[in-house]
């Protein structure tokens, strides 16, 4: 078993929904169990002029290869609407896998850890609601180091999921 982080976003169609609908589906995953959601985010989009994202971050105990569970998480976008019509482009689900116990992997298809990962708000904070702070990311650094130099900026922890 592994520990896994995936980052979850929606800017399209109920965000929160999506969301909803995407943790359901994570629970399903075969060789997985669903460990912990965090609370929902809501942050501008990183591109001016999108509507605003919710995010959030799941945590999974898996021992599906990373390239399987990144087909899996595939399905579901596919399955929840998602149409790639440009990268970075508005999104009904957007399914990250942030961190795959402590591997690093370099391929084609599949960086891990997710980059930028290591600034983005809308990430870290979710991410340490579930993950420890002595977690240490694979440039060295630890949770809690990357939270301090990441302020609380534009980001709204909603109260319910
Ligand atoms: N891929 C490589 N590594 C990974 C990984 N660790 N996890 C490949 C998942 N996929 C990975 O992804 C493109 C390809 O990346 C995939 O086919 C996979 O093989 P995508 O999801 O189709 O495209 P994308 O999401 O448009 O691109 P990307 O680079 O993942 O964008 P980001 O970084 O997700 O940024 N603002 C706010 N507030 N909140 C957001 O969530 N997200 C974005 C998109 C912009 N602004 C945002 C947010
Ligand atoms: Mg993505």
């Amino acid at each position: 078993m592994e520990r896994i982080y995936i980052g979850m976003g929606s800017n399209l169609a109920d965000p929160a929904e999506q969301l909803r609908s995407a943790i359901e589906a994570l629970a399903q995953l075969p060789q997985s169990s669903l460990i912990g959601v965090s609370a929902f985010y809501q942050s501008d989009s990183l591109l001016p002029g999108q509507p605003r994202y919710t995010n959030a971050v799941a945590a999974l105990d898996s021992t599906l290869a990373p390239l399987v569970l990144l087909d899996a998480l595939q399905a579901i976008e596919n399955d929840q609407g998602r149409e790639r019509l440009e990268r970075w482009g508005p999104r009904t689900l957007d399914l990250d896998i942030l961190l795959f116990g402590d591997r690093l992997i370099d391929e084609p298809r599949l960086k891990v850890p997710h980059y930028h990962m290591q600034e983005r708000a809308f990430v870290l904070y979710p991410l340490a609601e579930l993950a420890p702070a002595d977690l240490c990311l694979a440039d060295g650094r630890t949770l809690a180091e990357l939270l301090g130099a990441c302020p609380f900026v534009g980001l709204e922890r909603l109260p319910a999921r």
